[in-house]
């Protein structure tokens, strides 16, 4: 049977075969073009009702991160214009690949932005610390040991999923020098730490970034230790919704990431929760770091006012 772009992407991105919020919005958009180009569609009218139900399902693969729904709206509202314009089908899948093409691109040049910019923040001797595997904090951390700086890396394992593992070995194949830390241990060593860098799924209109859980009692401890505290993302993280009052729903994940299967049938009694996501307050937050420049948590509802003039209803 010939693969289904849509119902295979929403696995992946269910199963977290594809994770990380920037691959997850690349995925879809890859999946969404795949879908158009090798289906027939009878008009555009007919294409524009399709993948609207297509992007519809990709978005229920997981809940919290918004660059998932940010990346497939801007396809679907694509197809929804050549639609009402009466664009020749032909032509309208055309647009459509080439605008999945578009944000691809733009998504990759954009990790390269914010390593290039959020490398300046990081000085000969620094100590960082990074949580689970971001794509955007390992770019400043790669850009930064390329600009030729000399500091040294600090990764949390990232219960339960142990992300930490991949954003440790990539980094020490770029050649940083870095240390594996169980997340309990955080504290004991955030005495040395200077920076903290990690990543975000969503950013809300009041600066509060929703990262992988544990990200906050991080954000809690450097704060205690006065190390700063960064949050490199796109922004295509920023989560226009909740400038109408709208929370980002947190992830709920199977118990059995956390325990095995033998353990929760003997112990019935026990209910096993398992967050994949947390919220750090803006008040724990030094910079946020986009390819559009740096910005202080407070500063995000300007950048998202500039960039999402009407998110759903018309605020002016
Ligand atoms: C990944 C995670 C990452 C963000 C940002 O969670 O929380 O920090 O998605 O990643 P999960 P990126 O492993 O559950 O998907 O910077 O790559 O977009």
């Amino acid at each position: 049977m010939p693969r289904d772009p849509i119902e295979s992407t929403f696995s992946d991105i269910q199963s977290m075969k594809v994770r990380g919020a920037a691959r997850i919005a690349r995925a879809a958009a890859l999946a969404l073009k795949e879908y158009c180009t090798h289906n027939t569609f009878a008009s555009s009218d007919d294409l524009s009702s399709r993948i609207t139900t297509a992007g519809a399902r990709l978005i229920e693969a997981r809940p919290t991160a918004v660059s998932l729904p940010n990346a497939v709206n801007l396809v679907l509202n694509t197809a929804y214009h050549l639609k009402e314009r009466g664009t020749p089908t032909r032509e309208a899948v055309r647009v459509i690949s080439a605008t999945c093409d578009e944000f691809v691109a733009a998504s990759i040049k954009a990790a390269e932005t914010i390593g290039e910019i959020g490398a300046k923040r990081i000085v000969d001797g620094d100590t960082v610390l990074t949580h689970c595997n971001s794509e955007m904090a390992s770019s400043v951390l790669i850009h930064a040991k390329e600009m030729g700086r000399a500091f040294r890396v600090i990764v949390t394992e990232t219960r339960p999923r142990f992300q930490g593992r991949l954003t440790a070995s990539l980094l020490a194949k770029k050649g940083l020098d870095v240390a594996l830390i169980p997340d309990t241990a955080a504290r004991v060593y955030m005495h040395d730490v200077d920076k903290v860098v990690v990543g975000a799924d969503a950013i809300a209109s009041n600066g509060a970034v929703v990262n992988k859980i544990g990200t906050s009692q991080i954000a809690l401890i450097a704060h205690e230790s006065r190390a700063k505290f960064y949050v490199a993302a796109e922004t295509l993280k920023l989560s226009s919704d909740t400038l109408l009052g709208e929370l980002v729903e947190i992830e709920q994940r199977s118990p059995l990431e956390v325990v095995p299967k033998r353990w929760v049938e003997s112990n019935k009694n026990v209910k096993v929760m398992n967050p994949a996501f947390d919220v750090t307050p803006p008040e724990y937050i030094d910079l946020i770091i986009t390819e559009k420049g740096v910005f202080p948590p407070q500063g995000i509802v300007l950048l998202m006012r500039d960039l999402y003039p009407t998110p759903t209803t018309n605020l002016s």
